[in-house]
């Protein structure tokens, strides 16, 4: 009888005993613990024996979310976590962590420490710039999202895949969260920046053309079971190193569109932007546009010829499929670039890299940009088909912000 068979939430104090009695480490090793998660909803402590020079992850799921207590979602999320990584493993090798193991009962797992890479966000936040990313998140991306679609995977594993990964608990957050708070604030958890205040109810709340794209977008999210997404790509689920680039905490997997994921990336990318914008830092921003630019070409390039060598569903060998197949793909990209930019401006999750910053007539003008660009993405989403057609939405849009004050 061990007190690890029957879930509890570990303090610190806890995990020593924890990774010994699980064999991730020897009974007799000195071992060194903190808690570094950083996120929203789990527990994440590093483990470290100084004498062997190793250490991994331990991520335990709490029963209630850390960004609120009254929020509850099942500790089962940590599976999904576990077995989507190794399945991201196998079809992107050395993009994302290695997992050692994974407890049911007390909701764990144990993963390759990447304490020798920094969260993308904050490396962001400093304005440093990663030159392997375009590449790297493109290959993720292609090689993760494609190959579990039906045109690459036999109709009936993929179908048993939508079954392992139905999420519904996690997905009914982004539903809330994402795709309908934002436009009505209907359960007053929105946070609106005051000077933005009256732009806010007139651009989202009153804009009744936008609120049936929405409405569209978000029943799209729910039933188009294209892929299996990480659905929560963020620049803090993204580790970096200038020649390494790492995806993690795919809690959020399900069966959904493909450019959920991708979308989410470029409103990412965009935040690092109103940052740099903000510290005046030029160069640096020149680099987050071109990264978006180069990220969706590179994505389309690589996406048309590995559908070339996985497809193997006969109707979709159709000429002009895959164009066909890949442009409704970036419209997708655009229509949730722009629900990411406007829930992390608005709604209850925001970003530090716009939270941050200082002078309030900035971060107003920088939260305007967002949402003026999301619209734009959103109600025009077919006409995004090339990455310049995403930066150039950027540019118009940092023009009519200006205007907007
Ligand atoms: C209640 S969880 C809030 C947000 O954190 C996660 O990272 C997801 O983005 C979610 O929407
Ligand atoms: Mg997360």
């Amino acid at each position: 009888m061990s007190r690890f068979d029957t879930y509890f939430l570990m303090k610190t104090t806890d995990v020593p005993e924890y990774v010994k009695e699980k064999g991730y480490v020897p009974k007799d090793a000195a071992l060194t613990v903190k808690e570094i998660g950083d996120g929203n909803l789990n527990y994440v402590f590093r483990v470290v024996d100084a004498a062997a020079g190793k250490s991994v992850i331990v991520k335990q799921a709490g029963e209630a979310l850390r960004i609120s207590a009254e929020m509850h979602v099942s500790t089962d999320r940590n599976r999904i976590e576990s077995e989507i990584l190794q399945i991201e493993w196998k079809y992107a090798p050395g993009l994302v962590p290695k997992i050692f193991g994974y407890d049911t009962v007390m909701c764990a797992c144990v993963m390759e420490d990447l304490s020798d890479h920094q969260l993308m966000r904050y490396a962001l936040m400093r304005h440093e710039t990663f030159p392997r990313f375009a590449e790297d998140i493109s290959t993720f991306m292609v090689n993760t999202l494609l190959k579990t679609t039906d045109v690459a995977m036999e109709h009936k594993a993929k179908k048993d895949q939508v079954k392992r990964f139905i999420n519904p608990e996690l997905c009914e957050i982004t539903e809330d969260l994402v795709l309908t708070e934002p436009y009505n604030d209907c359960n007053h958890r929105n946070l609106v920046f005051p000077k933005n205040a009256e732009f806010v109810r007139k651009e989202l709340y009153a804009d009744e053309a936008l609120h049936l794209e929405i409405a569209k977008i978000k029943f799209d999210f729910m039933n188009n079971a294209q892929a299996l997404i990480h659905g929560d790509l963020h620049t803090g689920s993204i580790f970096v190193k200038p020649d390494s680039t790492r995806v993690f905490d795919p809690e959020f997997a399900f069966y959904g569109p493909m450019g959920y994921d991708i979308g989410n990336v470029v409103a990412n990318l965009i935040f690092a932007w109103d940052n740099g914008w903000a510290a005046g830092e030029s160069a640096f921003c020149d680099w987050a546009l071109t990264t978006i630019q180069e990220m969706l070409d590179l994505f389309k390039q690589k996406f048309l010829a590995c559908f070339d060598e996985c497809v193997t569903d006969r109707m979709a060998k159709t000429p002009g499929f895959k164009e066909w197949y890949l442009s409704s793909i970036m419209a997708d990209t655009a229509a949730y670039a722009g629900t990411e930019l406007i829930r992390r401006t608005v709604g209850m999750a925001q970003v530090k890299d716009v939270t941050t910053i200082e002078d309030p007539e900035k971060r107003a003008y920088a939260e305007r940009l967002n949402i003026l660009c999301a619209k734009d993405y959103i109600l025009h989403r077919q006409a995004f088909q090339q990455g310049s057609d995403f930066v150039e939405a950027v540019k118009r849009a940092a023009k009519a912000a200006k205007a907007a004050d």
